[in-house]
């Protein structure tokens, strides 16, 4: 009886105990839409490792990778409202939510790669991290997502004309689907995953992105011509829902941020990689790859896009004009 009753005892003490600890312990679910294997995928386990370190396993964070979870557009609503707690978003589908973050889905915004890094880092990247958390999502840091250029199975691209009558995928977002109008284009947004198939039906004739997801997504067997407009450069962002992060202690942030910071140097570097290993697979494949030596045309067809975002967004002149600004 004596014996029995000891053990309910601690039996009782031990639930007491695990459950305080699950009390205090928060498990957090993460969203990103790549593959096995690809930059942000290995990026965002190493992150999700890298909480679980910092915080002393105050929070644990599971990665569900290849979009399992839902499409991007309603991952960006699940993270805003706390459903789950992460995602690894890309900026372009963040916009309608967040007009600051819009800005950088102007056409020919940046520079190249690293112009957008010296932007992120000033006080524009603040006022877009700011934007963005106003309406729910905190930025922890950015990932690299290279240039995106357009890809058909017709013809090479080398002048806006070549665009018109084309249908082309583009991510949700009025910019886009502004962008490939003043082309001549016909714009057809759609969710990442739909992509292949609408290309190889003959849904739509081309869409546009970077070399990796150019490649880890099989467009190149179904799209083979694929010419460097780069008109896009995107960032993407190791993005937390702004209550939970907001409810942590100092201490919790710290390494929170610490955490997203480590991973997002290691994706910069496998991005580099990356853009390399896929631009050769596709091209030992069969595609063929086209520079645009003049891209001015392209360039003055996008002025509407950005006189439309100015409107609907006056009080951000500002902030095209210090990236424009920004060396
Ligand atoms: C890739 C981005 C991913 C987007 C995808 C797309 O990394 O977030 O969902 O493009 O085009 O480059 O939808």
């Amino acid at each position: 009886m004596y014996l029995k009753f000891t053990a309910r005892l601690i039996g009782t003490a031990a639930a007491v105990a695990l459950l305080s600890g699950a009390a205090t312990a928060e498990q957090w679910r993460g969203w990103n839409i790549h593959v096995d294997g690809y930059p942000n995928t290995i990026a965002m386990d190493k992150f999700a490792e890298l909480v679980e370190e910092k915080t002393g396993g105050e929070i644990t964070l599971q990665m569900f990778h290849g979009g399992t979870l839902g499409s991007q557009p309603d991952a960006i609503e699940q993270v805003r409202l706390g459903a789950l707690e992460v995602g690894n978003f890309n900026l372009g589908p963040i916009g309608p939510i967040a007009p600051e973050a819009n800005v950088v889905s102007l056409p020919f915004i940046f520079k190249d790669v690293p112009h957008m890094f010296r932007v992120l880092e000033g006080d524009a990247g603040q006022m877009i991290a700011d934007g963005m958390a106003a309406k729910g999502l905190t930025p922890l840091a950015w990932y690299d997502a290279g240039a995106r250029s357009f890809y058909n199975g017709t013809k090479a691209i080398n002048t806006p004309e070549d665009v018109v009558g084309m249908k082309v995928r583009v991510m949700n977002n009025d910019l886009y689907s502004g962008m490939i109008a003043e082309l001549g284009g016909n714009p057809s947004p759609m969710a990442f995953s739909e992509v292949y198939q609408s290309l190889k039906t003959g849904v739509v004739d081309g869409a546009e992105n970077n070399w990796p997801s150019y490649e880890s997504t099989g467009h190149y067997e179904v799209a083979g011509y694929y010419s460097l407009s780069q008109h896009l450069i995107i960032p993407e962002c190791v993005c937390v829902n702004a209550d939970s992060y907001n409810a942590l202690s100092d201490d919790m942030k710290a390494a929170l941020k610490e955490a997203a910071l480590e991973s997002a140097e290691l994706q910069h570097q496998l991005w580099a990689e990356r853009e390399t290993a896929s631009r050769e697979t596709v091209e030992t494949a069969g595609a063929v790859t086209n520079e645009i030596a003049d891209k001015s045309a392209f360039q003055t067809a996008m002025t509407p896009v950005y006189e439309g975002y100015l409107e609907a967004n006056p009080s951000l002149r500002p902030l095209v004009e210090l990236i424009q600004a920004t060396e």
